[in-house]
């Protein structure tokens, strides 16, 4: 018997949401679940309802509820879970454990594209536009009204009314390649994951992978400049959690927005992606 009742407050297809997913997953923690549909994907924008602001006034996702506390931001939460349920997925964390856990997500104060995990979201642009510009405009009145965090409110807002984002990925393609290259340098040969057992990094180095793959993206990691990166892709698949926790996950609606979006045809940055990598020795 679990002493814990969690709750968890998510997305399907939320980068930040699946790292918490994969993490109780890795830990057979059982949870309830209540899916928020995100106001950059669906027209009912629930993030931004009074009962979703009054539990994370951020209107965010993921949230966690243990027993009655809230929790917000997925590395605090995937930090507390490991505390209270006492296992090894945050090993001791010296600066250094502290700083990749840090890099490879959307940590709050990082400016985007700064580090791989805030990469992704700028990776993303494009796709997240796309959606954005299908909903109704009075979804957008209703970011416009009440989103809390003004720079996503004029992100969205730009989106929608001068489809800005297309060419976003452009401004991180250098420091992209420079952060696969340093995550091969670091990776070792005799290692399965980042370090020697499954930790807190290699759940968010799994969601960065993922989402590669919804990007059409990871044949950045098959190159010969980065053997290391894709053996560790395939091990980090090779987990349950990976199913549990992403995998099972997307339904029809993602599946159609990546097949509309992309019309079959390959993402237009892995070219650029593939020449600039092809250019570091
Ligand atoms: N630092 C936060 C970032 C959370 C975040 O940005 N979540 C996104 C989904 S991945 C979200 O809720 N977006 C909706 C919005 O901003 O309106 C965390 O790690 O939990």
């Amino acid at each position: 018997m679990q002493d814990h009742k969690i709750t968890l407050f998510h997305a399907n297809w939320s980068f930040c949401s699946q790292m918490v997913r994969v993490a109780l997953f890795e830990l057979n923690i059982k949870f309830d679940e209540r899916h928020i549909k995100l106001c950059d994907q669906y027209a009912e924008g629930e993030n931004l309802d009074k009962n979703f602001l009054d539990i994370n006034p951020l209107a965010t996702v993921p949230v966690i509820k243990i027993n009655n506390e809230v929790i917000v931001n997925s590395t605090t939460i995937i930090e507390e879970i490991n505390k209270r349920f006492q296992s090894n997925l945050c090993i001791e964390e010296d600066d250094s454990v502290k700083s990749f856990v840090k890099q490879t997500t959307i940590t709050e104060g990082d400016k985007f594209a700064s580090t791989i995990g805030t990469i992704i979201p700028v990776f993303s642009a494009p796709l997240i536009e796309f959606m954005i510009r299908k909903l109704p405009l009075k979804s957008i009145i209703k970011i416009f009204m009440k989103h809390p965090r003004k720079d996503r409110k004029m992100i969205f807002l730009s989106m929608y009314f001068f489809g800005v984002a297309k060419k976003f990925p452009n401004i991180a393609i250098k420091k992209f390649v420079d952060e696969l290259i340093k995550f091969e340098e670091l990776l070792n040969e005799d290692n399965t994951y980042f370090y020697n057992e499954f930790s807190h990094i290699d759940i968010n180095m799994m969601c960065v992978f993922n989402r590669l793959e919804d990007l059409k993206l990871s044949e950045v990691i098959t190159t010969n400049k980065t053997p290391l990166l894709q053996r560790y892709w395939k091990n980090l698949q090779k987990r349950d959690s990976y199913k549990k926790g992403i995998l099972n996950y997307y339904t029809s609606k993602e599946h159609k927005v990546i097949k509309d979006f992309y019309n079959d045809a390959p993402s237009p940055f892995l070219k650029p992606i593939l020449v600039e990598l092809a250019q570091r020795n």
